[in-house]
């Protein structure tokens, strides 16, 4: 009998290279998507265009338990990985309220649900580095205290609490994965990375003439999500649930992205990139850089891909999107 595996938040980056990765392994492929997203698959279900006939979508809404309950009861998952999020941090702080109130309900009632429903079943949380924000210490680890500068990041430190509360109140295998910045080149355009690769692609490709950006000085861990998805799988595959930092443990600022992505395409970022203040943030986490030395012991995970090969394929990518033909 296949294991049956839950994954909310399946049509996002992490969501899509997760599904890959635990169809490869023998997977029972489950996702949570909204309705509309049902509606709209050559929009909204881009990601999972290659393996949409080998998965099973169910449609359900983080904001309300009842359509989560359903889905658990009717899939009565093993293992469950609640990606799904309002993951823009620019964006908590133009709506804070649905940010917060999403994130939140929506990991508790997942978490409750499995309670109910199916008590035996792993819990992954997608918590994240934002929640260490005006940093304590660097490098980051497990045991550094939180000091989240977004409501983005205060819906990650509930969201982290509560999986914590249901693992040592209800039993329930559940595991905080507290991942740095990972990027690919299915990530979604309004993240920094993915903007500048884009954004560099276009100009070489002669149909963009400047990219806008906010602030370049901030310092960012950044990895691949592909290596990310495989340890939130082997924290699951562990004796006993436990917390654990995600991370490269080396940091770079936006500057030097920008090197990278626009010297590999022969180009000077300099002459292209404007200083835009409406995408300053109004408080901005300054530096984040992860110590996943505890992963390594205890997962035997460690990042493949390194900063400079993951602004290449990057570019790359998006240099093939955006000149199909050349
Ligand atoms: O790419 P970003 O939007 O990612 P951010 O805010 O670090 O959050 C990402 O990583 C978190 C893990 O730490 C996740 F939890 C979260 O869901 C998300 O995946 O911004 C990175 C940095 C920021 O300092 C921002 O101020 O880039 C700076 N930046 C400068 N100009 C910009 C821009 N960010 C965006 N999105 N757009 C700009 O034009």
């Amino acid at each position: 009998m296949k294991k049956r595996v839950l994954i909310t938040g399946i049509t996002g980056q992490d969501g899509a290279y997760l599904s890959r990765l635990l169809l490869d392994k023998g997977y029972e492929v489950h996702g949570i998507v909204r309705r509309v997203a049902l509606e709209d698959p050559e929009h909204r279900l881009w990601r999972l265009r290659p393996i949409l006939k080998k998965i099973n979508l169910h449609s359900a809404s983080l904001e309300s338990y009842a359509s989560i309950f359903d889905v658990v009861e009717k899939v009565k998952p093993q293992e469950c990985y609640h990606l799904a999020a309002q993951s823009f941090v620019s964006y908590s702080f133009e709506d804070e309220f649905s940010t917060i109130n999403t994130n939140i309900n929506g990991t508790h009632y997942t978490l409750s649900a499995l309670k109910n429903k199916a008590p035996k079943c792993k819990f992954y949380f997608a918590a994240s580095s934002e929640m260490f924000g005006k940093v304590k210490k660097t490098p980051q680890t497990e045991d550094t205290s939180f000091y989240p500068r977004s409501p983005y990041g205060i819906s990650k430190v509930a969201g982290y609490e509560l999986t914590r509360n249901y693992r040592e109140a209800y039993n329930l295998f559940a595991c905080n994965g507290i991942l740095f910045n990972h990027e690919s080149p299915m990530r979604g355009y309004e993240f920094v990375t993915r903007k500048i690769t884009n954004g560099a692609a276009r100009i070489k490709a002669g149909l963009a003439k400047e990219l806008r950006l906010g602030n370049l000085h901030a310092k960012r861990d950044w990895g691949f999500s592909g290596d990310y998805v495989e340890a939130m799988f082997l924290m699951l595959q562990q004796d006993k649930p436990d917390d654990y930092v995600i991370a490269t443990g080396e940091t770079h600022t936006i500057k030097e992205f920008l090197d990278l992505a626009f010297d590999h395409l022969g180009l000077d970022w300099h002459k292209y990139v404007k200083s835009d203040k409406s995408l300053f943030r109004p408080a901005e986490v300054n530096i984040l850089c992860g110590d996943y030395s505890k992963a390594k012991k205890k997962l035997k995970w460690k990042p493949k891909v390194n900063f400079k090969n993951l602004v290449k394929m990057m570019v790359d990518e998006d240099l093939k999107l955006v000149s199909p033909h050349s």
